[in-house]
């Protein structure tokens, strides 16, 4: 049998872009509620100050916070084993820097876990994905200040002790690796700076700012609740050489270690990798580390690492036309399709990607992220005929069985947005990765009825067969949709 029995199939969401209600009890303002749509704009623009004329998705998200009964009932009925959701911060601790806990914002989520808890869905909890307490950006600076560590801790702390009995797996840090990017710097490092104050010096500050409080937080998570498996979580969008070039092999290998590695050595080795000063030199980077930073690292070694994977990327010595990604951008690669958004689609480079991770780090690896985002088309029920997602998703879980065929030690899957969401880049709803369709559009009109689509009941198919069954149905999939 390739996969584990007790493998964890499921979706992922993240807070900010489910649940809506973004002043209902007590919550505070998070980076996300700042952020305008793309609608208009060319891009989302950061308003610190509401301004009522601008458009603002993630206010509403789809109302998870009212319907989160109903749409985990959807979800049970695909058979979930899992759901990786994010505990919104600022729900917590309004400010980021209260002194106590709001008592509504984690009463929400003590009723979220009573429904996984009724239909025996593992929670999988991400302390941080993308929505830090707006004050923390405009008081603090966001990351790129240290007290945000001890911030962050006593937040971490507050859902141990609080969730610790009901929760076994943990994420400290949505793709941690995003705050090395510009666009990271805002989502990711909650810095709201100017063109040349976003520097990679900043970035790499905030990031090792970040990888410190993941670490203090794997500690006390252990003391606090033993058992709990505690785990870190990055983008991996692998890098290629464009070409067979002795350059290029390097600078692949140079891109790989920035972007993929780097954060990811620290989290599980406990320390900075020889290559650091060298790579980093190169970029002209700087940041303060001391000794007892160090030492802090070395304690708190992650359990198992988790990945969000929907890309691969091309890198040439001699640079060449970028394709976009998921924040990053790397050289098109002439072999791969790419996806409405221009995200090329790679299911082996997944293999590839778990191979190469495990043989790293020896650790259980675990896929919280994957998924096709696509404008869908419904009839008049609100049926979607997504063939093009189906294809994909199940190009990808083929890849990951014959991974765990190659003897990769594999958690869990849980596919992202199961079912419709805000988009996360451009705060968009017609950019879908859902098995459930929301009648909602980018402006956020709409009934927000669920219905389900094609996808839905193949999925709920390959978790039944706990995904024997994918491998076939990819090849029907990929003759009936080229693919
Ligand atoms: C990841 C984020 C998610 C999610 C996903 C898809 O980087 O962790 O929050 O949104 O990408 O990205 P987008 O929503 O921009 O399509």
């Amino acid at each position: 049998m390739a996969l584990r029995k007790d493998f964890l199939w499921g979706g992922a969401i993240a807070a900010n872009q489910v649940e809506g209600a973004w002043q209902e009890d007590g919550k505070g303002v998070s980076i996300m509620d700042c952020y305008t749509s793309t609608s208009g704009k060319g891009g989302r623009l950061v308003t610190p100050k509401i301004n009522p004329e601008l458009y603002y998705p993630n206010h509403s998200g789809i109302d998870f916070y009212h319907n989160y009964e109903d749409d985990i009932r959807l979800f049970a009925e695909m058979g979930f084993r899992a759901l990786r959701f994010s505990i919104a911060w600022s729900r917590i601790f309004p400010n980021g820097d209260d002194e106590k806990p709001n008592e509504k914002g984690l009463a929400f989520y003590d009723r979220l876990l009573d429904c996984l808890e009724k239909y025996s869905i593992e929670p999988v909890v991400t302390i941080s994905h993308y929505e830090t307490p707006m004050n923390l950006c405009l008081s603090y600076g966001g990351w790129q200040n240290r007290k945000l560590i001890g911030l962050y801790e006593k937040y971490a702390d507050t859902l141990f002790e609080r969730y610790g009995d009901r929760v076994n797996y943990w994420m400290t840090f949505n793709e941690i690796n995003s705050v090395l990017t510009p666009f990271g710097a805002y989502i990711n490092g909650a810095m709201h700076l100017e063109k040349d104050e976003n520097t990679l010096s900043v970035r790499m500050q905030a990031l090792h700012n970040m990888l410190l409080a993941s670490a203090h937080v794997v500690k006390t998570g252990h003391e606090i609740c033993p058992g709990a498996k505690i785990g870190c979580m990055l983008i991996h969008t692998p890098f290629y050489p464009l070409t067979p070039a002795p350059e290029d092999q390097l600078a692949a290998l140079e891109e790989n270690r920035f972007f993929n590695y780097l954060a990811a050595d620290v989290h599980v080795f406990g320390k900075y990798p020889f290559y650091t000063r060298s790579l980093l030199e190169k970029r002209g980077v700087n940041f303060d580390i001391s000794k007892s930073d160090m030492e802090c690292l070395e304690k708190g070694r992650v359990d198992f690492l988790s990945f969000s994977y929907y890309m691969s990327c091309c890198v040439s010595a001699e640079g060449g036309n970028v394709s976009d990604g998921n924040m990053i951008s790397g050289v098109s690669n002439p072999r791969l399709k790419a996806s409405e958004w221009g995200w090329q689609i790679d299911p082996e480079g997944l293999r590839y990607s778990l191979n190469t991770l495990y043989e790293r780090y020896g650790l259980p690896l675990f896929i919280a992220e994957n998924g096709l985002g696509a404008k869908d088309s419904p009839d008049e029920n609100g049926y979607v005929d997504d063939d093009y997602r189906i294809a994909y998703l199940a190009a990808h879980i083929e890849q990951m069985e014959k991974a765990a065929l190659d003897g990769v030690d594999i958690i869990g899957y849980t596919s992202w947005g199961p079912i419709d969401l805000v988009s996360a880049s451009g705060g968009e709803m017609s950019k879908r990765y859902g098995f459930i369709y929301v009648d909602l559009d980018d402006r956020g009109e709409g009934s927000a009825r669920r219905t389900r689509k094609k996808s839905f009941s193949w999925y709920k198919k390959v978790i039944s067969e706990n995904g024997m069954s994918s491998a076939a149905q990819s090849k029907t999939e990929e003759k009936k949709t080229g693919v």
